[in-house]
């Protein structure tokens, strides 16, 4: 069944359900309460990942707030996070051929909590990883690394899939996060990069083009980084010295 097909299908169940709520007289109460109960599951699921966002959060806050106080400034220029909105959910999970209940896709999707931190340096995104994954509830499912290995586009990130615990109310979950560590240059390339992926009426000699260009611009945005993070370790020294003068 194709992604289309589904939701035809979802539309024709749904308004089946309705109509027979209507024709057996159920009462309105009764029907809300019943929908809210079906939901609950998959509120619960959305809600999990959403937790897992904020501890994760707040471990790179803690680590930036601790950072600033032993090095010069805030490793951290900003965090963007978001749980994966359904439907792009749904197409992944129509693409992969996911089994459609929640645990396979709990167990088969690792971006639906993703986190994203932007630094200005190399260094600090190695710096703060390693410090993440230093954490003893913190366990590694995978890491991928697109600054050392850069993909084909052009596109840099260090990727890692991590499993945090939340504490619910009667139970410890573990929750899967997908975190990218970008500087400000890779995730100004990624954003444009981004909006060609999607780009309709375009022709294929223009893709082709712009792919070229933004490879391009990958090359000279990666330069730009290694040659500020020298700068940095150059003007650190530097006042490393002088304090060793003084
Ligand atoms: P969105 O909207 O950002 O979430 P998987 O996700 O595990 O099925 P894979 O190939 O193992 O697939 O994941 P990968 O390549 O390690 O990471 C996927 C995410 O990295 C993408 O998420 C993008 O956010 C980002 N990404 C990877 N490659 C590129 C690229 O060439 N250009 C840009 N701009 N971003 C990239 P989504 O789900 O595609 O989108």
């Amino acid at each position: 069944m194709n992604e289309e097909e589904i939701m035809n299908t979802a539309n024709k169940v749904a308004k089946e359900l309705v109509s027979l709520t209507q024709t057996q007289g159920l009462n309105e109460e009764t029907f809300l309460d019943f929908m809210q109960e079906s939901m609950l599951p998959v509120e619960q699921f959305f809600a999990n990942y959403t937790c897992a966002i904020m501890e994760i959060e707040t471990k790179f806050k803690v680590l930036n707030e601790q950072f600033s106080l032993k090095y010069d400034g805030n490793p951290i220029e900003s965090i963007h996070s978001r749980v994966k909105d359904y439907d792009s959910l749904i197409r992944k999970v129509v693409r992969k051929n996911i089994p459609r209940d929640l645990e396979s896709i709990e167990k088969n999707v690792n971006d639906i909590a993703g986190v994203r931190v932007i630094c200005s340096f190399v260094d600090d995104i190695y710096r703060l990883a390693d410090c993440l994954l230093q954490q003893d509830d913190i366990t590694l499912i995978r890491r991928k690394d697109y600054i050392k290995n850069p993909k084909p586009s052009g596109y840099r990130s260090l990727h890692l899939i991590v499993s945090v615990p939340i504490f619910l109310e009667n139970e410890k979950k573990d929750v899967k996060v997908e975190v990218q560590l970008r500087t400000i240059a890779m995730d100004f390339w990624a954003s444009l990069e981004h909006k060609l992926q999607y780009k309709k009426n375009i022709t294929p000699q223009m893709k082709e083009m712009l792919r070229s260009e933004l490879i391009d611009c990958a090359n000279i945005s990666s330069s730009l980084d290694s040659r500020m993070q020298n700068v940095r370790n150059l003007l650190n020294s530097g006042s490393e010295q002088k304090t060793e003068t003084e």
